[in-house]
């Protein structure tokens, strides 16, 4: 009787999917169910299934499963490759609550590591929706892959190619509280006016200042926020207003506008990541997160916006990897800096093939 009944929701989620994606794919709207939050005749658009009741998992295990969304390009390839090395030599390091790992591939086709990453290929946006702003595949990719493939576990990280794991990530979601790192440059209150279009009712500091990544968060949830983190990521894109004002980080503030339309807020955690140059210490952080430049003179100084002496800039490589066995920084960088650049050279010295891609 139990298991009839787990097998009539999990069907019923899976139908509400299907139809969710053919709508999506077909007509390229998402319009509300009969939402929690919604009154008659106003127009949230927070997108729930109707079958679908957020459960209460009351004894799942901590495990996660590791996503990181990716394209097909060079330099989205050989981060990937760094990231999934690094998520295999910790993953059953004690400590560690990680599961299985996709790379979710949004080009809409296989390309050569699919033998070496476990990798769910899908569409990305049609052509000209994006307006040339690739990352809005992110939501989309995310809404296909949450659709279709088949994840053993109950939660899932977001991860991103330019994530490092320096140690055993355990799943620090607590009860309903999905774990994410908090961004000082996402700032709800100093941009209510624009949030408000997208987040008409409800507290702004319910707004939480994150992106999608890192999060760790159930499944269940995730399968609620993510169409209307897609649909957010477009109105604000269409929005003129709120495309100069939140430019690159829009798609961060679509995700933290969607989860507070589904009531969802998240716990903070500083110690997610350390983002060099700008941290400088390791402590106790998790994962790497190597966006900015790192630029030092020979005498270990910062020369942020420069062109360093001594230098590691992800974006030198943006079609070929990186040369193995990269230079160390001079004397006097940051212990994050150093520890950056040693792995990124153990991981390129053992990957066979490194060079061609
Ligand atoms: C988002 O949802 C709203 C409300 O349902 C709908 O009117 C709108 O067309 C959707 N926008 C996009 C870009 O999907
Ligand atoms: C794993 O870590 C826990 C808590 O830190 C500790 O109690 C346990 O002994 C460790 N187990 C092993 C096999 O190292
Ligand atoms: C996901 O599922 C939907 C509907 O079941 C289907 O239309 C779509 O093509 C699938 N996408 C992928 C990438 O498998
Ligand atoms: C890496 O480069 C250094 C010089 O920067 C050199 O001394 C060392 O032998 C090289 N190591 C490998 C494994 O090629
Ligand atoms: C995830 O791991 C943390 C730290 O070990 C633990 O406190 C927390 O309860 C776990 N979360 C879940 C959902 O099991």
């Amino acid at each position: 009787m139990k298991k009839n009944v787990t097998f009539l929701i999990l069907f019923s989620v899976t139908m509400g999917f299907c139809w969710l994606t053919y709508n999506v794919s077909t007509i390229f709207l998402l319009k509300p169910q009969n939402s929690r939050i919604n009154k008659p005749g106003q127009t949230d658009p927070v997108i729930e299934m109707a079958e679908h009741n957020r459960k209460h998992n009351t004894n799942p295990t901590p495990k996660y499963h590791v996503v990181v969304t990716a394209n097909d390009t060079p330099y989205s390839k050989w981060q990937c490759r760094i990231m999934y090395y690094w998520y295999k030599k910790v993953k059953d390091l004690n400590g560690s609550d990680m599961g299985g790992f996709t790379r979710v591939l949004h080009s809409g086709r296989v390309d050569n590591l699919m033998e070496e990453i476990p990798t769910f290929v899908v569409d990305p946006l049609p052509k000209g929706v994006d307006k040339g702003y690739v990352v809005l595949n992110r939501p989309w990719a995310f809404v296909q892959w949450l659709a279709n493939a088949t994840i053993e576990e109950e939660y899932v990280l977001m991860a991103e190619p330019d994530h490092i794991f320096v140690k055993p990530l355990p799943n620090l979601s607590k009860g309903n509280y999905p774990a994410a790192y908090p961004f000082f440059y996402i700032k709800p209150a100093e941009n209510e006016n624009i949030i408000r279009k997208f987040y008409p009712r409800g507290l702004i500091s319910d707004v939480d200042p994150i992106g999608n990544s890192p999060v760790i968060i159930s499944k269940s949830l995730l399968k609620e926020i993510a169409p209307t983190w897609m649909n957010v990521s477009l109105r604000i894109k269409y929005d003129t207003e709120a495309d100069a004002k939140f430019g690159w980080v829009q798609e961060m503030y679509a995700y933290a506008i969607a989860s507070a339309l589904h009531g969802v807020k998240h716990s903070l955690h500083k110690n997610f990541m350390v983002q060099p140059p700008f941290d400088r210490v390791l402590g106790n952080s998790y994962i790497i997160h190597y966006t900015y430049g790192n630029e030092y003179s020979l005498k270990g100084e910062l020369m942020y916006g420069k062109i360093g002496e001594w230098r590691f800039e992800k974006r030198m490589y943006l079609t070929q990897p990186p040369p193995r066995n990269l230079t160390l920084p001079p004397p006097g960088v940051p212990e994050t800096v150093v520890r950056l650049v040693k792995m990124l050279n153990e991981a390129s010295a053992n990957i066979p093939g490194w060079e061609k891609l």
